[in-house]
Formats: structure tokens, C-alpha cells, sequence
């Protein structure tokens, strides 16, 4: 199967973003809005505006409340936003309508994350799970969202991959590809399983960077493996597993791996999808869960991250807890017991980590 990702216009799209909840009480939507306006800058749209609606009995056409509905029609057309980004997983009729009523288009959360997945994805089996995620998003929103792509063309942030060939293709089709790429990505990971039985035999243990988004896990190896992988203030910088040894010392060496960073509200499809790469998490002898102590949300975002592990089934391998940037903190922070401190950035506290890491996978 031809393995190219479907390319977007680079045009800068004007977003407007809304922010959902679901009868939540008291529920402060300032962080969630700022992480979507993180996932629209790293998508490349320009912000322009916001809203939010804590949905008391939602409406099945549109989820939001048609009072909602219109607020954001205005909003679009006095900021002349072009594109609508939900903060949750819409179903095609709900973007459908909503498109229909706002007159621009509307992308939800998932597939915002898929487009910059689509961006970001080098290697083979990267791109082979993207196109996989992206076929799933689509399938149960085949009919609906041929007539969205009709209407407002195929460009644009949330309208790549398979969405422009949609006209073309029934859904046995995508079955079909979905099928192809499940095919591949068992054939690359039944390789790996090989490449994990010579790891065995060589005893090279593995270690897994794990954390949310932007924790600085690249950064770390850079740092702790002078490795020059891509690091950037950008969600989802790393999307690609990478591989390096780690001495320890004494001749010790561990085979560390950088992974692709969790998120709150990952899309379904892309859990299905990454199963072959989160795996590989699973796979681990020992997990480093970096966590940005800068971030105010840090115990959120590490719930979210413990509960993804969950998900994959790696939340009973040993695990480090890691406390990253503290060179950004700026108020005295409370200590936990035994916690790693560390600024990856600066080379703080490296040391103390690879001896943690020696400590718990040979003593
Ligand atoms: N001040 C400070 N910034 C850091 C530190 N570690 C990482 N950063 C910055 O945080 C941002 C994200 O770092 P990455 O290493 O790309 O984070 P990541 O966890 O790999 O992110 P994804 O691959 O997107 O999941 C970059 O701008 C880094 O320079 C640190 O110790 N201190
Ligand atoms: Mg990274």
C-alpha cells in the first residue's frame, strides 16, 4: 500500500475554539482551552476566539445547545474565524449540523489530534498508524463528513487524510485499507517481537520515557544519552518511538526509549491504532515518567498519564517518578518523598537519575 500521508493547505485557518463539558459542576474550562489553543498552534491555526459550554442535557443534533449554536455563529462571523474547533469527539451529523448552522467548518478534538499526528509522523509504522487512526475516525463518519469536506473543500487543518477521497469511497474501501495497514503493522511488529528476543538474549534491559505531553521526555534523552532528538515546545513533538543505549557505568547499559507523549482525552482511534508503539511501553522493564513540576496541572496530567499506562496494560511495571523544569519553578515547592528532581534542560540532577535507574533494574 502507498504510504504517503495526505497533505493539508498551509494556509493559516482563523480557529475558534469551544470548550465542552457534560453537567460538570464547577468546572473551570481556562486550562482545557489553553491546552486546545497548544494542540491549534501545533496544527498551525491561528486563534482567534472562544467560547465554552457546560452541557446540562445534551442535544443529539449538535451537542451544544442551539442557543450555544448561534453564540458561535456570531463569534464566527464577527472574528471571520473559517474553521470551529470542539474540545471533544463530535459524530459526523453533529459536525455536520453544526457546520450547517455556524456556515464555516468544524473539526472536533480527535481529529485535530490525528492532523497533527499526520504532520509529524517519519518513520514506516508512524505513518502506517496514523493512516490507521485517521481510516478509523472516518469510517463511522463516512456519509456525513463527504458532504462537510463538499461543502467548505478539502483543505485545511482536519481535512487530511483519507476525508479527501470520501466522494470516491464507499466503506468496504476503507474496511479494506483497514484491513492492509492492521496487516503491515503486525508484520513490522511481529519484526520487533524478533528484535525484543535478541534484546533478551543480549539481557539489554529497557527503559521507557512515559509522560504527558511536553514534559520534556525528549529532552531528558537528549540530555541523559546526548541522542539530538527533535524537541521542540510543541505538543506532540515526538511521535516516533527512539531507541538508544544508556551506560550506566561498570560497563551497565539499558536500551532507553523515547515515546510518543499522552494527552487527556487521546482519541480512541489513536489508543486502537498505537497499539503496536504503546506496546512497546508495555514491553518495558522499567517506566520514567516524566512530569513538568512547572505545569500547575502537573497531578492531572500524571493521572492522565497513569491512566493511559492502565489502558495499555503497563501500569504494574516498576516506574520513577521524575520532576522535570524545576529550573522554571519559582515559588518553594513541597518535596515529595523520595522524588527525582531534574531539569533536563540544564543537566540537573542526571546523575542522580541514572544511578535510580541502576539501583532499581540491577540491585
Ligand atoms: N525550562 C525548561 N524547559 C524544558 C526542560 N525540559 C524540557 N523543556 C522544554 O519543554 C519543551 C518540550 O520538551 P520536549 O522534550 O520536546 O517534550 P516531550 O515530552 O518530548 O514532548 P512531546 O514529544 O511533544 O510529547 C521544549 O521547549 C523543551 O526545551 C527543563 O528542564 N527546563
Ligand atoms: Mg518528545
Amino acid at each position: 500500500m502507498k504510504n504517503n500521508l495526505f497533505k493539508t493547505d498551509k494556509k493559516i485557518e482563523k480557529a475558534f475554539l469551544v470548550g465542552v463539558a457534560i453537567n460538570k459542576i464547577h468546572h473551570s474550562f481556562d486550562d482545557e482551552l489553553e491546552e486546545l489553543a497548544s494542540l491549534c498552534h501545533t496544527a498551525g491555526l491561528e486563534v482567534v476566539g472562544q467560547t465554552y459550554q457546560n452541557i446540562k442535557e445534551e442535544t443529539p443534533a449538535t451537542l451544544l445547545g442551539s442557543g450555544k449554536v448561534e453564540e458561535i455563529k456570531n463569534f464566527v462571523e464577527q472574528l471571520s474565524a473559517n474553521v470551529v474547533v470542539v474540545d471533544c469527539e463530535l459524530t459526523g451529523s453533529q459536525i455536520n449540523n453544526i457546520s450547517e448552522i455556524v456556515g464555516v467548518k468544524v473539526i472536533d478534538r480527535s481529529i485535530l489530534i490525528l492532523d497533527i499526528f499526520a504532520g509529524r509522523a517519519t518513520s514506516n509504522e508512524g505513518r502506517l498508524q496514523v493512516k490507521l487512526a485517521q481510516f478509523k475516525y472516518t469510517l463511522p463518519r463516512i456519509s456525513s463528513a463527504s458532504r462537510g469536506s463538499d461543502k467548505f473543500g478539502s483543505g485545511g487543518v482536519g481535512m487530511r487524510g483519507p476525508g479527501e477521497t470520501k466522494l470516491e469511497t464507499d466503506k468496504r474501501t476503507i474496511r479494506d485499507n483497514i484491513c492492509k495497514l492492521e496487516a503491515e503493522i503486525l508484520k513490522l511488529r511481529n519484526q520487533r517481537k524478533v528484535q525484543k528476543s535478541e534484546r533478551k538474549k543480549n539481557q539489554l534491559k529497557q527503559v521507557a520515557i512515559v509522560g504527558y505531553t511536553n514534559a520534556g521526555k525528549s529532552t531528558l534523552m537528549n540530555t541523559i544519552t546526548k541522542a539530538g532528538i527533535f524537541a521542540d515546545d510543541l505538543l506532540f513533538a515526538t511521535l516516533d518511538t527512539t531507541s538508544r543505549v544508556l551506560w550506566l557505568g561498570d560497563s551497565k547499559r539499558v536500551l532507553l526509549v523515547d515515546t510518543v507523549g499522552f494527552i487527556n482525552k487521546l482519541p480512541h482511534s489513536f489508543i486502537q491504532a498505537f497499539n503496536a508503539t504503546l506496546e512497546e511501553t508495555a514491553d518495558a522493564d522499567l517506566l520514567v515518567h516524566v512530569v513538568d513540576i512547572s505545569d500547575k496541572n502537573y497531578m492531572e496530567k500524571s493521572q492522565v498519564v497513569n491512566d493511559v499506562l492502565k489502558q495499555i496494560h503497563a501500569d504494574n511495571i516498576p516506574m520513577i517518578v521524575v520532576y522535570n523544569k524545576i529550573d522554571k519553578l519559582t515559588k518553594p515547592f513541597e518535596v515529595p518523598k523520595d522524588a527525582i528532581l531534574i531539569s533536563a534542560k540544564n543537566n540537573a540532577g542526571i546523575e542522580k537519575l541514572k544511578s535510580e535507574i541502576d539501583k532499581k533494574l540491577f540491585n
